[in-house]
């Protein structure tokens, strides 16, 4: 059970309970305490965070037109927030940045996964190969770059501050990106080569990787990097991974060091800026609207404008809007953004296989089926056609068309709901409609 899935647990209880009492808080708070130990917050941290929940849940008084359910899950969410820490933005300006951790905390796929975020937000990237101890770094970092689109600078047979220096000669890029070496834990040869860098480079930015399954032994690690080789923000990876990631950030939040991203996953846009408001309010199942509309207005066919409605809703719209549908990325986060953090798993990947036949049963249909699917059920040798030409089976495509029929059907009364209509939109364009 991950972290996000036991405090739910907990607070569902309470939703029904007519009187919160003290027996009811300290039994969610008993709850709670077990989820953040087995995310590996430290002890004394729970202790505290359970005190200040039980009191404030039991002393105020919930605010006008709340429940005592959601008074109690409001209090749970501001405490765990700031147990998590506050995170901070990473500036996009001209920069230095030079990246630490131990071995195979994930530091190099970072700096692809930094580049490429600089890189969409607007700025040139460069990455120098700095670390010599790991065998094949370099070419890691030389794939990296040609996956991400940014220069590559690095040199064989050279110290560490050798590779750096002429680096910065070179590249002229806005930001550069510094890959250092790694060791099984921080020892005096890898603090003498990390400082040598930091002199010759003169970093900006002095960012350590750490892996979210270390839990609350980030607080020690990030204290010791601190203390030799001074520390401007963390990056926590492999957040999807581990079921530790809790215990990691707060011990970040410990030790003062602000979490900058977290890592959650292998490829190169697995990356989020950390927000600790947004990800307490993503184990808890709130809906985060921010990202919702972002992923909608990234996935909006070209020349619409979110919360359009088009003209007229046919199979050739139905695609479309398919299409964007995929765009918006796996289903699992677009869930995730709507709140909705239970889908089972095979529901979504179910959905995602139909999303596969459904576009595969379209792009074989002829323009005037698409224009009036009724030709299919009067002919039903089309859908014999159909299924041949997509793979699928005849099933399938029936379902399609029941599925779209029952689209239309949608469509047709919200486009005469203009009310309805307009609080989308209104929601789509601001994320205000809805009273949010
Ligand atoms: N699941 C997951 N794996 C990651 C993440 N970041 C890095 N990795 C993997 O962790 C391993 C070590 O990464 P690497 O960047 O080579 O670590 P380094 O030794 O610190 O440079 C690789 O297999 C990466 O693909 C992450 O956020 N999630
Ligand atoms: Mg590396």
């Amino acid at each position: 059970m991950d972290l996000g899935e036991g405090i739910r647990k907990a607070i569902a209880k309470l939703t029904g309970k007519a009187v919160i009492d003290e027996s009811v808080v300290k039994a969610t708070v008993k709850d709670i305490q077990r989820s953040l130990l087995m995310a590996d917050v430290n002890i004394e941290l729970v202790y505290a965070l359970s005190k200040k929940i039980e009191e404030r849940a039991l002393k105020e008084r919930p605010a006008p037109g709340r429940g005592m359910n959601e008074h109690v899950s409001a209090v749970v969410y501001e405490e765990l927030t700031k147990l998590m820490g506050e995170g901070r933005k990473l500036e996009l300006k001209r920069q230095r940045i030079m990246m630490l951790g131990l071995f195979g905390s994930g530091k190099t796929t970072q700096i692809g996964k930094v580049a490429h975020y600089l890189k969409q937000k607007g700025l040139s990237v460069g990455v120098i190969a700095a670390d010599m101890m790991r065998p094949a770094a370099y070419e890691q970092l030389e794939q990296l770059s040609k996956q991400v689109g940014c220069t590559f600078f690095g040199m064989k047979g050279k110290t560490a501050a050798e590779v750096v220096s002429e680096g910065l000669k070179k590249l002229k890029t806005d930001a550069v990106i510094i890959d250092t070496s790694g060791r099984d834990a921080l020892d005096d040869d890898l603090t003498a080569e990390l400082k040598e860098i930091d002199n010759v480079a003169k970093p900006d930015e002095k960012i350590l990787v750490m892996s979210a399954d270390i839990g609350q032994v980030a607080r020690k690690q990030a204290e010791e990097f601190n203390n030799s080789v001074g520390l401007t923000g963390v990056i926590i990876t492999k957040m999807d991974g581990s079921g530790k990631g809790g215990g990691a950030l707060s011990a970040c939040s410990v030790a003062g060091a602000k979490v900058i991203f977290i890592g959650i996953g292998e490829k190169i846009d697995d990356i989020e800026e950390f927000n600790a408001a947004k990800f307490v309010g993503r184990l808890l199942g709130v809906p985060d609207f921010e990202a919702l509309i972002t992923k909608v207005k990234a996935a909006m066919p070209e020349g619409m404008e979110a919360g359009e409605m088009p003209e007229k809703f046919d199979i050739n719209t139905f695609y479309n809007q398919l299409k964007a549908a995929r765009r918006m990325g796996p289903l699992k986060g677009v869930f995730e953004a709507m709140g909705m953090v239970n889908v089972p798993k095979d529901v979504l990947e179910q959905g995602e296989e139909k999303m596969d036949k459904y576009e595969a049963v379209i792009s074989s249909m002829t323009k005037s089926e698409r224009a009036d699917p009724d030709l299919l059920r009067k002919n039903p040798s089309r859908i014999t056609r159909i299924a041949d030409g997509s793979g699928v089976d005849e099933n399938t495509v029936r379902e399609f068309i029941n599925q779209f029929g029952k689209m239309k059907k949608l469509y047709d009364q919200l486009q005469k709901n203009k009310g309805m209509q307009k609080r989308l939109e209104r929601m789509l364009k601001g994320g205000k409609g809805l009273g949010i």
